[in-house]
């Protein structure tokens, strides 16, 4: 409006000066000082373009990441901290929740009350094809209790595929359970699933299996237990052409200490209540956060810092990673990486970015 006004003004002027009385020696002054204010509009117009184009970038650059969970919470502890990493984290619009592995459906109730009790049961949970158990659920108790529990859940791969179509290029899949869902993704509709933006996983071992956090010397990777339970899917995800970033135990082996326990669940909200009574019910003493990681790296990243590998499954579960052709010898098929690896990460960072979020009031 005031931009308005003053092109009015000036116009007014410029005509005025146009009128037929002789060019003085006060009207070339006046079009001198009118030829500045010209000036000075245009620049101010560019420079409130160029704030709204800013203001615009900005909001783009801020805009939360979509994100879908597939985990297979309720087993170990470290699913519950990555959920509620999750929550936290503003950066993330969490799109759903899905289950996979075993008892899929008590794991979706677990999630209702989860997300019930810190008031986001606005979140959809899915269900995957449930598989036989392998192992305890240590959490049953609180997924049992029953509160917030929803009668049904949609099947998770549907679920997935369909939230895919509704956003396509840009949904990161966060994969933090053994990979039944996202092989029957790929299977069921392989061009659905390459629209993902990128998935981020749990998984794998390259160099370090699982108890060598580096302080010791090294006894080789091992198969690790997201790929191992479903070693074809596994396979399938590594060669569907989608971004794949990968946390695996190599950089995931982050001990939660006592002090850092001891703190969080004297906070009191409900998202430390709620990993205060699933921490008591897996009834261990110190948790590895395999899993939280994969958030932490999305909202992040130089929390795991990757670099391109290209990793071979075999059919045991191990994840190798396959050597770039030297120069002299590069005949052949060209090496093309298949996925970002984290290899490396500091825990004290990761504890310093992770406990101060879930503490928060
Ligand atoms: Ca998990």
């Amino acid at each position: 409006m005031v931009r308005d006004r003053l092109f009015s003004l000036l116009l007014f002027d410029v005509l005025n000066l146009a009128a037929p009385r002789g060019i003085k020696q006060t009207t070339m002054v006046k079009a001198r000082a009118i030829f500045a204010c010209i000036l000075t509009w245009m620049v101010f117009t560019a420079c409130a373009r160029c704030a709204a184009q800013s203001s615009t970038s900005a909001t783009l650059q801020t805009a939360p990441e979509k994100v879908i969970i597939d985990t297979d919470i309720g087993d170990d502890i470290d699913d519950a901290f990555a959920v509620a990493l999750a929550l936290r984290s503003p950066e993330l619009q969490i799109l759903g929740i899905t289950t996979t592995f075993g008892d899929t459906e008590m794991r979706a109730k677990l999630l209702d009350r989860l997300l019930g009790e810190v008031g986001r049961a606005d979140i959809p949970v899915a269900a995957g094809p449930p598989t036989p158990p392998k192992t305890a659920f240590t959490q049953l108790r609180y997924a049992e209790a029953g509160h917030f529990a929803k009668t049904l859940h949609p099947d998770a791969v549907t679920f997935l595929l369909e939230e895919i179509r509704r956003n396509p290029g840009e949904i990161t899949l966060v994969a933090i359970g053994p990979l039944v869902n996202i092989g029957s993704a790929i299977e069921k509709d392989r061009d659905t699933f390459r629209k993902l933006k990128r998935v981020v996983l749990m998984g794998g071992s390259i160099y370090r299996g699982y108890g060598d956090v580096g302080n010791g010397p090294p006894h080789g990777p091992q198969p690790e237990w997201n790929i191992l339970n479903d070693i074809p899917s596994a396979q399938k995800l590594f060669a569907a052409g989608v971004p794949l970033f990968v946390m695996p135990l190599d950089s995931t082996q982050l001990k939660m200490d006592a002090a850092n326990r001891k703190f969080l669940f004297r906070q009191g909200t409900p998202i430390t209540d709620a990993l205060t009574l699933l921490y008591h019910q897996w009834a261990q003493e110190t948790p590895t956060l395999f899993d939280p990681m994969t958030i932490a790296f999305i909202v992040k990243p130089e929390l795991c810092p990757v670099e391109p590998m290209r990793i071979h499954i075999d059919e045991k579960g191990y994840t190798r990673p396959v050597e770039p052709p030297k120069l002299a010898n590069s005949q052949g098929a060209p090496y093309v990486p298949n996925a970002q690896v984290c290899l490396k990460s500091n825990p004290d960072d990761f504890f310093h970015f992770l406990v101060p979020r879930l503490a928060a009031p």
